[in-house]
Parts: C-alpha cells; sequence; structure tokens
C-alpha cells in the first residue's frame, strides 16, 4: 500500500500530466487547470491529498453503490485471491465463484433471465448483448434481422459497438458510427414535450420507434436497446406510459428488447432493477457497475430464455469472451457485495431516502429562477438550469452554465455530474439524511454562486 509519505514527496500531478492520458477528456484543457490527487474513500466521502473531504454525489462514476471502504469487499477478495486468484471457464471449467454468482442473479433479476455471461466492463456487456442478440437472429434463419435500434442520448459504453448503439453524436464523429445502428427519439419530457402532458408525450416517444420499424422494415432489425432510465444522457426518465409501449411494439414486431441496467441495477432507482420499476421485461440485460460497487471490473449478460434455448441447442460455438470473463476473484466480490445490498435492503432504502433528497432540494431550490425541473427516481435525479423557466428555454451556448456549475460543486466539495446543463446526482445507496442534508445544502450554494454569474442571462 501507498504510504501518505510517499503520495506528498512525488509529483503526482506532474507525472499525471507527463504519462497519463485521461478517458473523455480534452488534455489541453485539464493540463491548464487544477487536477485532484485522490486518496481515501470513506462511506460516501472521498479524500484528496490537500486535505479536502469531499462528498461524492455521484458514487464514482454511478458504481460505488454500498459505499467506500467496506472491509467485507476486501475481506471477500483477499480470500479468494488466496485460494484461486485466476482460472478462466473457456475449456470444461469452471470456478465456484462464478456459478455461485450466475445462479445469484438469476434469482435476483426479473422472471425468465436464467443465464449469465460475464466481461469486465459495462461495455462488454453490450457488445456481449448486441452481438447475442444478432447471433440469434442468425441461428434462426434470419440473418438479414441486424439493424440495432438506441436512443438520442443513450449510452451504451465507449467500445465501438456499444458508442454505435449510443446516442452520443460526439462519440459518432470519432470513428464510432457504424452501418445497422439507428437512433430515435429519447423519452425526454423535459426537454421535447412540448405541449404534450407526460402521459403523451411517453406514449408519443415510443411511437417514434415503431414508426422507425415500419420504415426500416421489422424484417431487418434484430434489437431494441435501452437503458430503463437514460443515466449519462441528464438522468432522462421515461414517464410511465413509455416502456408498457416499447414492450409492446417489440413484442409485436418481433424485435428482441435489451435493457441496459448498467446504471440501474442493485437498487438504484428504488427496486433492483430499473426494469422492476419501469416494469420491463427485457430479452437481454446487462449488469456493472454496482454489480461489484465499483471495488473491480466485472459486468453481466442476463440471457433470457428464449435467447439462450437458441444459444445452448442450436447456435453451436459461439466465438466470444474474455480472458476475465468470470474472473472469480471480481465474483466473490460481487457476491459480498450483493450480500451487503440485500442484507441492508438498499434498493428500498434507496426509494426511502431519494424521497427525502428530492422533498428537500423542492424545498431548497423550487423556486430558483434558473431551476427548471428537479426530478428523480430513487437515489439517481437531476436538477435542470435554465434559461427561462417559463418557456423552458435552455441556455446559449448550451453546457456552460453547467461546467461552471459542476466546478462549484467541487469547489464546495461536493461531487456533481453536469449533462449538459442538467445537474445530476446519484450518491451511494448508503448515504445518511444528516449526508443528504450535507448534499442539499452544498449544491444549492453551488447554484446561487453559478446564478450570480449567469444572472444576465436569465429570464427571472
Ligand atoms: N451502459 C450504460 C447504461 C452505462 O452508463 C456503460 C454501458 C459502459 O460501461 P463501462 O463499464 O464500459 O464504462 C455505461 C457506463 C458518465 C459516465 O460520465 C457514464 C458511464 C461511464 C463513464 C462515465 O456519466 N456509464
Amino acid at each position: 500500500m501507498m504510504s501518505d509519505e510517499l503520495a506528498v514527496a512525488v509529483d503526482w500531478l506532474g507525472l499525471d500530466t507527463a504519462h497519463h492520458l485521461h478517458p473523455f477528456t480534452d488534455h489541453k484543457a485539464l493540463h491548464e487547470g487544477h487536477v485532484r490527487l485522490i486518496t481515501h474513500g470513506e462511506g460516501v466521502f472521498l479524500l484528496d491529498a490537500a486535505g479536502h473531504k469531499i462528498l461524492d454525489g455521484m458514487a464514482g462514476l454511478w458504481c460505488v453503490a454500498a459505499g467506500y471502504s467496506r472491509p467485507e469487499l476486501v475481506d471477500a477478495a483477499a480470500a479468494q485471491m488466496t485460494k484461486l486468484p485466476y482460472y478462466n471457464t473457456f475449456f470444461k471449467t469452471t470456478t465456484q465463484p462464478v456459478v455461485a454468482l450466475s445462479q445469484r442473479l438469476a434469482k435476483l433479476t426479473p422472471p425468465g433471465l436464467n443465464h449469465a455471461f460475464f466481461a469486465c466492463s459495462g461495455s462488454e456487456a453490450v457488445d456481449t448483448a448486441l452481438r447475442m442478440a444478432r447471433v440469434f437472429w442468425q441461428t434462426k434463419g434470419r440473418p438479414e434481422k441486424k439493424i440495432i435500434i438506441g436512443r438520442e442520448y443513450g449510452y451504451h459504453g465507449s467500445t465501438t459497438l456499444g458508442a454505435a448503439a449510443g446516442g452520443m453524436v460526439d462519440m459518432h464523429r470519432q470513428a464510432a458510427e457504424l452501418p445497422n445502428f439507428v437512433h430515435v427519439l429519447p423519452p425526454y419530457w423535459y426537454g421535447y414535450g412540448g405541449q404534450m402532458s407526460e402521459a403523451e408525450f411517453g406514449l408519443y416517444a415510443a411511437r417514434q420507434l415503431e414508426d422507425k420499424i415500419k420504415s426500416l422494415g421489422a424484417g431487418n432489425i434484430a434489437a431494441f436497446i435501452g437503458e430503463p432510465l437514460q443515466g449519462a444522457g441528464g438522468v432522462i426518465i421515461p414517464p410511465a406510459t413509455y416502456w408498457p409501449e416499447v414492450a409492446r411494439i417489440c413484442r409485436e414486431h418481433d424485435i428482441l428488447l435489451i435493457a441496459d441496467e448498467v446504471i440501474c441495477g442493485f437498487g438504484r432507482t428504488g427496486a433492483m432493477f430499473g426494469s422492476d420499476t419501469f416494469g420491463i421485461t427485457p430479452d437481454l440485460m446487462t449488469l456493472a457497475k454496482a454489480l461489484t460497487s465499483g471495488y473491480l471490473p466485472l459486468s453481466a449478460v442476463m440471457v433470457g430464455d428464449r435467447v439462450a434455448d437458441v444459444l445452448i441447442n442450436d447456435t453451436g460455438e459461439f466465438y466470444h469472451g474474455f480472458t476475465y470473463s468470470g474472473h472469480p476473484v471480481a465474483c466473490a466480490v460481487a457476491l459480498a457485495n450483493l450480500d451487503i445490498i440485500e442484507g441492508e435492503a438498499l434498493a428500498p432504502r434507496a426509494a426511502q431516502m431519494g424521497q427525502i433528497l428530492r422533498d428537500r432540494l423542492h424545498a431548497a431550490l423550487d423556486d430558483h429562477p434558473m431551476v427548471g425541473e428537479i426530478r428523480g427516481v430513487g437515489l439517481i435525479g437531476a436538477i435542470e438550469l435554465v434559461a427561462d423557466k417559463r418557456t423552458r428555454r435552455f441556455f446559449d451556448p448550451r453546457g456552460r452554465t453547467g461546467m461552471i456549475c459542476r466546478d462549484y460543486c467541487f469547489e464546495n466539495n461536493l461531487v456533481m455530474r453536469a449533462v449538459r446543463d442538467t445537474m445530476v446526482f446519484s450518491p451511494p445507496l448508503i448515504i445518511s439524511e444528516a449526508e443528504i442534508d450535507m448534499l442539499v445544502s452544498r449544491c444549492t450554494r453551488a447554484i446561487e454562486q453559478t446564478y450570480a454569474r449567469v444572472q444576465h442571462l436569465v429570464t427571472a
């Protein structure tokens, strides 16, 4: 373990600039600014080398559900490392942790998802699910069914398939645009709902999918992929009418439904899965992040019986897998983490604490001239910062205000993400009421400071 003395003696930030390329980062801008050296995690807090104690309102990258510094997870890793640090399951072998986790996930996920395929990241799980969907149709003698439909602002990871399935145009522009991937309107009522009620807009957005299917021909489409709620796209929470209609459309047109639960899974939305919260019955489900609370990289695709039967009985070999698929240490940590999530009832707790968090945000910010909407479900949510709350006019240019607010959050020792000008939060599921108060007061202060900077752009 790195001693704290060493952390001070070494010029970590200088070396970072010299040798480290950060993900999703403009390096020139990074090097002009200020980088923090994070050294420790405790509960919902991060500690940096300068001595700040920062409330992590994002649970890392939406993943540290059980909070930092859980000895149970450290012990599970150490015990498995000691016994069997690595072995694969490619060649007629298996290990106890991967079997136990497969069974546990089959029990925990909605009925009909009874088989697990493991990978290391959400992106790899998405790649796996997309290939499975296409191989399913190939095996059934329908190789022309290969188009994947995703949504604008959808995020499905950063491998080429995942980026193509997602709806982030900046990613597409950087060598991640592929044929046979198309995108439809997201169920973003606040942004796109216009004069429609939420319920009307939910049906309208779903029917955009149906129109797209009709224009492309259902005979050419393999699957629709969607996050139960769109996390990285700005915590876009669909109206209640949306998913039942999408499910009907996929069923009627014989298109596989893939629920990307990488952010929603394991309690985040107040139920164990986003599919439970929104009433989705997917054919394939991708899981990662909170599966291990981020302590080790691990992801899974849960495969529904319809697809599993074909893969198992008719496909022959599925030429796909990773060196670390079903890594025994990661699986052991996942099992210990699920003991925490289930044992501490973190899903119902997220529902309860999320309500408290939203109530306090409403009390603090509803009347603020720059706050257009506060929304959330379970312990994930968003605050829309807008130039005119009556007309829902966004700032121009889009994204600048959010970035200012994100920086003020950091200055106030709070991590929140800005997606365009939407401030999003997703704290560890173990957050206490006192810590929620701290989050709300730091966030409110950051919004006030931001307002002081952009007030001239706001129609009050
Ligand atoms: N699907 C969804 C729904 C995700 O949110 C992935 C797939 C890919 O997972 P991996 O493990 O390959 O990163 C994600 C990941 C952000 C941010 O800033 C979001 C993610 C990852 C990194 C940053 O919001 N989501």
